[in-house]
């Protein structure tokens, strides 16, 4: 049996993920493609709670290594437990985030840099990379006004804009480095053009599926 695609959604806040991330399933549904969604950090119970100590706001300062040691827990449980299992079924496994928003957020926002989450990504993950990763940019100022409108902030989106400027640097370099996986897509437009492009991309790597 061939592994399944493995497709991940990233983005900067409010860039729509969630709202594509359902445009994208509808897709695969159209083309009676089996899949599993999930979502990072989370995806599994134990890996959820995870989510909510990376997310909840508190009084002591979560120290970066803490909150980049978190994220790969999660991420290990994960793997193990509900991509892999899928990929080795043959289905298709689309993520809200992975590792990508790890070099994003912990790499560059919090200033840790990319070696030790390269060690990481290699410990953790082995030889697991996604196939397809759908980058959603938005402007900050858009984003966080989309943002806004949830109610109450978790503890990244009470970050400063400088925070946000290096996360979204790092994910750029990381599409210059790597352009075949990549598409970046300015989802500051009307939602209707952002998924033309989506079906665009997940469209081609259905059809190199069925080539192959
Ligand atoms: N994190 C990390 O630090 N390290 C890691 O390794 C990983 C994650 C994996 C939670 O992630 C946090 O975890 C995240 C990074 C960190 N930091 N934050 N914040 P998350 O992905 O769950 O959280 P999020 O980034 O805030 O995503 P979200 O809440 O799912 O938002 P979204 O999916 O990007 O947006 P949305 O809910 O689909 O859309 C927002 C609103 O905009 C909504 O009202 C839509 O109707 C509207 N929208 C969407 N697209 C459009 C267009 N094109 N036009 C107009 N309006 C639109």
């Amino acid at each position: 049996m061939p592994l399944g695609k493995f497709i991940t959604l990233e983005g900067m806040e409010g860039a729509g993920k969630s709202t594509n991330l359902a445009y994208l399933c509808s897709m695969l549904d159209a083309q009676g493609l089996v899949y599993t969604v999930t979502r990072e950090p989370g995806g599994t119970p134990l890996a959820e709670e995870i989510r909510r100590l990376l997310l909840a706001p508190r009084e002591e300062k979560m120290v970066p290594l803490c909150e980049l040691l978190l994220v790969f827990a999660a991420r290990a449980q994960h793997i193990e437990a509900v991509i892999l299992p899928a990929l080795k079924r043959g289905e298709w496994v689309i993520s809200d985030r992975f590792t990508d928003a790890t070099f994003a957020y912990q790499g560059a926002g919090r200033e840790l840099g990319t070696a030790r989450v390269n060690e990481l990504e290699q410990f953790v993950q082995g030889e697991l990379r996604p196939d397809l990763t759908l980058f959603l940019d938005v402007p900050l100022d858009i984003g966080m006004q989309r943002v806004a409108k949830r109610g109450e902030l978790d503890r990244f989106e009470r970050e400063q804009s400088e925070f946000f400027q290096r996360v979204r640097a790092a994910y750029l370099a990381r599409i210059e480095a790597d352009p075949e996986r990549f598409i970046h897509i300015d989802a500051s437009r009307e939602l209707s053009i952002v998924q033309s492009e989506i079906a665009k991309a997940a469209g081609e790597l259905m059809k190199n599926t069925k080539q192959a």
